[in-house]
């Protein structure tokens, strides 16, 4: 069989892009899966909504009517198996995340699941072994998990310039992951599972390695923290080669979204999300300044690398496959989350015990 490498791995190479749309349901109309009935309705192309599900009945029915064609499907395991469903997007919360993501391998239906691909470590190693099944019986993958910052141009092309080799062998990464504000319900323990398993997927995507050990360390509080939780953090990550990567998470900013991240390699270093856009001069009351707006929040900054993500799994979906992070990369975050959680709990440095593929 032929096969072709791509973001998620090696993949046999499908026909082309079949003439059909692809139909689709949506199961979560919160803040992402209504931002993405958005994008497949007026950005993205060969697809469209047909289905919306959602705990909230309302909800529901508020997206549903703004998509002609559109039907509401309370129930996700019926709006997955439903016969006019060829694909789903599943941004329900985490915890349904895993019988989702089992009921769409069962049914044969290409599913982009926003991350994280469940719970914890052992229930994501439960959908790597169904999907692995499922490939090994008919050589297609289904799964493909959010993480939307590879497709994201900045992070491609720092991913490429690493790969040509021009500045050397990465030694260390830094990366800043600011939020302005996050909800009274979210934990320091939130930080790492929600907000730094983007970094660590990041990490194994720019430099094609696992991490090793992870510390979580402290710092000072600030006094806009959730009462009780320690923001910021600050996580090291070693990966398996002895490269390090340092990762200050702080979730209260009170500014605006910056996600920055910088390699510094053997022969050169080089830096992404500055997130400048238009600078401007100007004259304020204490002399001039120089400003520029920074995104607000992930929906803005991620945006174009969201609707990339889309439709690039869009293209993949209509020829039976995916293209995009998979399964195991859903359970190597995953697995390096969780390590992270326990370093936070203990203050010591946690290794990752990764499973055999
Ligand atoms: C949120 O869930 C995301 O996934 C965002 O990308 C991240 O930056 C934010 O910190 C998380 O809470």
């Amino acid at each position: 069989m032929t096969t072709t490498e791509t973001a998620a791995g090696v993949l046999p190479v499908l026909a082309d892009v079949p003439p059909t749309e692809l139909r689709v349901a949506v199961l979560g109309v919160g803040m992402m899966g209504a931002d993405h009935v958005a994008r497949l309705q007026s950005r993205i192309s060969g697809a469209r909504v047909v289905v919306v599900s959602d705990a909230f009945a309302e909800k529901a029915d508020g997206v549903a009517a703004g998509v002609p064609g559109c039907r509401v499907v309370a129930d996700p395991p019926a709006a997955i198996a439903d016969p006019e469903v060829d694909a789903v997007v599943i941004a329900t919360p985490g915890q349904f995340h895993q019988d989702q993501v089992l009921a769409c391998i069962q049914h044969g239906k290409p599913v982009l699941c926003e991350k994280p691909l469940t719970m914890d470590a052992e229930s994501s190693l439960a959908v790597v072994r169904a999907e692995d099944e499922y490939a090994a019986r008919t050589g297609r993958r289904l799964v493909q998990v959010g993480f939307m910052r590879r497709f994201d141009p900045e992070y491609a092309q720092l991913r490429a310039l690493i790969a040509s080799g021009e500045i050397g062998e990465p030694l260390v990464m830094h990366c800043a992951h600011r939020n302005p504000s996050v909800p009274s319900h979210f934990t320091s323990e939130m930080m790492i599972t929600d907000s730094v398993v983007h970094e660590v997927d990041v990490a194994r995507f720019l430099l094609d390695e696992e991490a090793a050990a992870v510390t979580v360390l402290r710092p000072r509080a600030t006094r806009h923290a959730v009462a009780g939780e320690s923001d910021p953090l600050f996580v090291l990550l070693e990966m398996a080669s002895g490269r390090m990567v340092d990762v200050e998470c702080f979730v209260s900013t009170g500014i605006a979204y910056e996600v920055r991240t910088e390699v510094v390699a053997e022969d050169g270093i080089a830096l992404i999300g500055l997130d400048t856009g238009l600078v401007r001069q100007s004259r304020g009351p204490a002399g001039a300044v120089r400003s520029s707006t920074i995104t607000p929040s992930f929906k803005e900054r991620f945006g174009r690398a969201y609707d990339i993500e889309v439709q690039r799994w869009v293209d993949a979906a209509r020829r039976g496959g995916i293209d995009g992070p998979g399964v195991w990369d859903g359970y190597a975050a995953a697995v390096v989350a969780e390590a992270g959680v326990q370093a936070l709990r203990t203050g010591g440095r946690t290794e990752v015990r990764m499973a055999q593929r």
